[in-house]
């Protein structure tokens, strides 16, 4: 029996025949081909039509639910595997030539070895499926910034996503073909081949994941998962843990940060990048309503989750966003917290494992304060609040996603997808941290900051597998993204102050510091702008600040606070509290970290540890 599921959405081209003259690129899709045995290969042109094609065909499959029009226009919802529902880290691999370059901080295994493995996982794990294969720019195309993929990948779930994610399809091919462009070899199986007449899954997938890097030969292996950063390999694989190879190289940096550009009442910009681990609030971050008391002030979303960044002809740092899309955490999500976001996500988006109500709209915990009467949970499970109280269940599974076009929000800078980048002024470092740490405060110079980022901590988060809630270290909120030895990392960031000439200033902020009962002492979300007011008046040398041992820090009369006038100063003291035993604490925290990468842990970084102490 022939499996029934594409029989009556038909497209409209001859989808088989290659979109490409590129003769490495034809040749390597045949090879891949003959290794892991589809039943048909599709090139993706990108196009709207092939998109609601994909759509539609899945909607017959069953991993879609076309969500009801009227409330979700284009709108569409997937429930993934109850075991494929985040980033996998200790399934991720970097396979550099040796061991020491991948460094103590990420899982290695000999490429050799690794080949041989992949070799065995690949082998005939397409049968039954479409190799899709899917050419994607990874920034505006034709920067100079940019850089280009092609992913093969047997989900059109994974299609559909990355058409919202990244430029895809036609143009991006016209690049390749112009000057044979070399291009990243994206490899993507959700490992789960179908035997003839065998009945397909709406989320196939393996319980066997692995997610691999090959840094020397920037190319990209991926198996058994169809979930976000596991799958959808230009976000954190290719833009992050390759693409910081390819920017030590080249002296550049791929980072994991948000970029915004805030505008003053006078109409200057100002553009800062910020790096927070998974799940911390970049996105909220990136969509900041500037609260009241704040006429006249606006912040610009440029990027969420990735920032390419370069020095320019004059040597100043210059930021693209090589993402098209959001795939934004949706718990948490409300008109309250990021009303952008909820105009960005009100159509032509993709909802993942979130609950589903009983009109056809979606819902997730935080999204309005009465919960739905009766909905289907993530995993499809009828759910009431009721039950959820009784079970302490979530209607929407914590790590529940939206992949929504950046195009769509209303804030997208003007300047979003301008080849050459933004100018960055200020680069702030921040967690989520109930202790310890301060609201804001501002490192003494370039050094003293990359010390800053690389001590950087933050509770974990359902971002990945694995505990919730344990404070751990995350350098530059890269630990799961650095393609290489995190020591190297840290004398990159040092090395990269030669060729800047107008260094931007450098922050670390805290929103998440609780007081003794464990509510937050900061509301966070828009009044985050005092803050971020306060740090652009800095970074234009103009706004007061104390000298602390650990750097440069506001007082309360430094800050705006028009608008939010009864917050006390004395919250405000409790917020910048900076305990000196406590800091000590925090130290050998840091020095853990620096033994274990001792070998190629830059001197500077001692110096400013020991500066520190001596402060202290
Ligand atoms: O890596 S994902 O894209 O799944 C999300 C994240 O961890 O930021
Ligand atoms: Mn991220």
């Amino acid at each position: 029996m022939k499996r029934m599921s594409t029989a009556t959405v038909k497209h409209p081209r001859d989808v088989s025949k290659p979109l490409s003259g590129n003769k490495h690129l034809l040749r390597w899709v045949e090879k891949m081909a003959e290794l892991t045995k589809p039943d048909s290969i599709y090139w993706v042109d990108g196009s709207k039509a092939e998109y609601d094609t994909l759509c539609a065909q899945m909607v017959q499959s069953g991993t879609f639910v076309k969500l009801n029009q009227d409330l979700w226009p284009d709108c569409f919802y997937a429930r993934s595997d109850a075991g494929d529902v985040a980033r996998v880290e200790d399934r991720t691999f970097i396979c550099s030539l040796s061991k020491e370059n991948a460094g103590p901080t990420n899982n290695w295994e000999n490429p050799h070895e690794m080949r041989r493995k992949l070799k065995g996982l690949f082998s005939g794990c397409m049968r039954g499926r479409t190799m899709y294969v899917l050419p994607f720019s990874m920034g505006p195309v034709g920067s100079p910034m940019s850089q280009i993929g092609v992913q093969l990948t047997d989900s059109p779930y994974v299609v559909v996503n990355m058409r919202i994610m990244a430029r895809i399809g036609l143009p991006v091919i016209r690049e390749i073909d112009k000057d044979e462009k070399r291009v990243v070899p994206c490899m993507h199986s959700v490992g789960a081949p179908l035997a003839p007449g065998q009945k397909d899954v709406p989320w196939p997938c393996n319980r066997e994941k692995y997610i691999v890097h090959f840094p020397e030969t920037r190319e990209i292996w991926s198996f058994g998962s169809g979930y976000g950063g596991n799958a959808l390999l230009g976000k954190k694989c290719f833009a992050l843990r390759i693409a910081s190879n390819i920017a030590r190289d080249e002296g550049w940096m791929a980072e994991h940060m948000l970029i915004v550009g805030v505008e003053s009442p006078t109409g200057e910009k100002t553009y800062v990048a910020a790096a927070f681990p998974s799940a911390c609030g970049k996105t909220n971050f990136a969509m900041m309503i500037p609260p009241p008391g704040f006429d006249g002030w606006k912040v610009w979303t440029v990027g969420d989750d990735i920032a390419w960044i370069k020095p320019d002809a004059e040597g100043r740092l210059r930021a693209i966003n090589p993402e098209a899309g959001f795939f934004g955490v949706a718990p948490g999500t409300s008109e309250k917290t990021n009303p952008n976001a909820m105009k960005t996500l009100a159509r032509n988006t993709i909802f993942t494992n979130v609950a589903l109500t009983p009109e056809g709209g979606v819902w997730w915990e935080g999204m309005t304060e009465e919960p739905p009467a009766e909905c289907l949970d993530w995993q499809g499970n009828r759910w009431t609040p009721q039950i959820g109280k009784e079970t302490g269940r979530k209607a929407a599974h914590p790590n529940s996603r939206f992949t929504a076009p950046a195009a769509q929000c209303p804030t997208i800078d003007p300047a979003w997808e301008d080849p050459e980048g933004v100018p960055i002024s200020a680069l702030i470092f921040g967690g989520r941290r109930a202790t310890s740490i301060p609201l804001v405060y501002q490192a003494f110079n370039w050094t003293s900051g990359v010390y800053m980022g690389a001590t950087l901590s933050s509770e974990t988060t359902a971002a990945a597998t694995g505990n919730v809630g344990n404070v751990r270290r995350d350098p530059m909120a890269m630990l799961p993204f650095c393609g290489y030895h995190m020591g190297e990392y840290f004398r990159h960031w040092l090395n990269m102050q030669k060729s800047i000439k107008i260094l931007p200033r450098i922050f670390h902020v805290n929103w998440f510091r609780k007081d003794e009962q464990g509510g937050f002492l900061w509301p966070g979300f828009g009044q985050n702008m005092r803050v971020l007011r306060w740090i652009v008046d800095r970074a234009h040398g103009r706004a007061l600040a104390q000298e602390t041992p650990i750097g440069w820090m506001p007082g309360y009369d430094d800050i705006a606070w028009k608008g939010l006038e009864d917050f006390s100063r004395e919250t405000f003291e409790k917020l910048q509290a900076f305990d000196r035993d406590t800091w000590h604490k925090e130290v050998m925290g840091h020095e853990e970290l620096f033994i274990s990468l001792h070998s190629h842990l830059p001197p500077e970084m001692v110096y400013e540890r020991e500066l520190l102490i001596c402060r202290l």
